[in-house]
């Protein structure tokens, strides 16, 4: 298993479906292939938030301009479900509102640069005493073997115009998933000798004044709390289908 995960790590990306002179081009191939790269990441130093069986979720403490950006990561393995699968409820739209609780409203598709492009309109709940955010990132899903990547990064190609009162976060986010195959290397067609490895990472940018002790308070709660009801949802929504690669 740790050669196949060096060959992997070692492997470029297959190229995506975007149009080579798309002017987010360059930057979709360049901030894809270093997700790509952070699989396996070393998490020495890093602030331990929440430690439960499989599931452990990292904080280090950053601060850019006064602005807590603590990147976080976090990872689960969890059973019944393979890679693309978690990927594609992550990725696909007609998903998110069933497990993503930080969003006032629907997600809006500002664009479809390729099949597996968007480009998105995200406005979150307000989080007291602050303004309310929102964010403006391409999303793109990826799939090579047995791994599959979603990374969501802010952009300003594309963006609207703030709405007053309004505050835009700088979010670069991925979640990286592993199917784990059983000797043989073979899916398994019971789902439960089916397991998916997840690395989730997050960086956000407030993008404006917010109290640090409240964000800090609120990520430490809530990053736990996305990990454990995306895994959930993604092992229910699938347990009575057969099982895909
Ligand atoms: O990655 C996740 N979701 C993706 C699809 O939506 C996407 C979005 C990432 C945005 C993550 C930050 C959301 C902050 C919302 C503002 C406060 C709302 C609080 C509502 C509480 C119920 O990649 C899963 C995201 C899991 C998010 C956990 C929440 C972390 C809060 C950290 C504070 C950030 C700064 C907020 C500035 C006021």
């Amino acid at each position: 298993a740790a050669s196949s995960m060096s060959l992997l790590r070692a492997s470029r990306l297959p190229s995506h479906g975007l149009d080579p002179e798309h002017p987010l081009s360059q930057e979709i191939a360049t901030v894809c292939q270093q997700h790509w790269d952070s699989w396996g990441a070393s998490t020495e130093g890093m602030e331990l938030l929440e430690s439960d069986g499989p599931l452990e979720v990292y904080r280090s403490c950053l601060e850019q301009e006064g602005a807590a950006v603590d990147p976080i990561l976090a990872r689960h393995t969890v059973t019944g479900v393979s890679a693309r699968e978690v990927a594609e409820m992550f990725w696909n739209l007609q998903y998110r509102l069933d497990w993503e609780r930080t969003l006032d409203s629907a997600p809006i598709v500002l664009d479809t640069l390729a099949s597996d492009t968007l480009l998105l309109h995200q406005i979150y709940k307000r989080l007291w005493p602050t303004a309310q955010r929102d964010s403006v990132f391409w999303s793109h899903i990826r799939h090579a073997e047995q791994r599959t990547m979603v990374v969501n990064c802010s952009t300003e190609v594309g963006a609207p115009p703030l709405a007053s009162g309004r505050q835009r976060m700088q979010l670069n986010v991925s979640l990286i998933c592993e199917t784990e195959l059983p000797e043989g290397g073979r899916l398994p067609t019971e789902r439960s000798q089916l397991r998916c490895r997840m690395q989730y990472s997050a960086r956000v940018h407030p993008g404006g004044w917010a109290p640090m002790a409240v964000l800090r308070q609120v990520a430490k709660r809530e990053y736990p709390r996305f990990m454990r009801r995306f895994s959930g949802y993604c092992v229910d929504r699938v347990k009575h289908m057969p099982t895909r690669a």
